[in-house]
């Protein structure tokens, strides 16, 4: 009974922890992985602040190409963007035909 409050309370530190001091900008930040020539999700769904983190999962250079950047990815490398405006943010990789995703942010710019 007693061991149950304790890790009860543990549990709850812990949370605050991960989810209190983790994102220092306010955002937190989503990922979406490069492989086998896709983004996955395909789709994601962001609040406005958040950033969203591309990581390039594969053997070979993918570019992250819309909503006003043209971002090229090597493999091992990641790409950080926030997106500060709600709205729906279409992209694709210039350099495979057929591979492109849609950033949703939902949510009014923040300061
Ligand atoms: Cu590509």
């Amino acid at each position: 009974m007693f061991g149950k409050k304790i890790f009860l309370g543990a549990a709850l530190i812990v949370f605050f922890l991960v989810f209190g001091c983790a994102q220092p900008n306010g955002g937190s930040s989503r990922e979406v992985t490069m492989a086998n020539d896709q983004f996955f999700p395909q789709t994601i769904q962001v609040n406005s602040g958040d950033s969203v983190i591309w990581r390039n999962n594969d053997s070979d250079t993918h570019t992250v190409t819309g909503f006003g950047v043209d971002e090229r990815v090597s493999p091992g490398q990641t790409f950080r963007y926030t997106f500060s405006q709600g709205g729906t943010f279409e992209y694709k990789c210039t350099i495979h035909q057929g591979m492109s995703g849609t950033v949703i942010v939902s949510g009014a710019a923040t300061p």
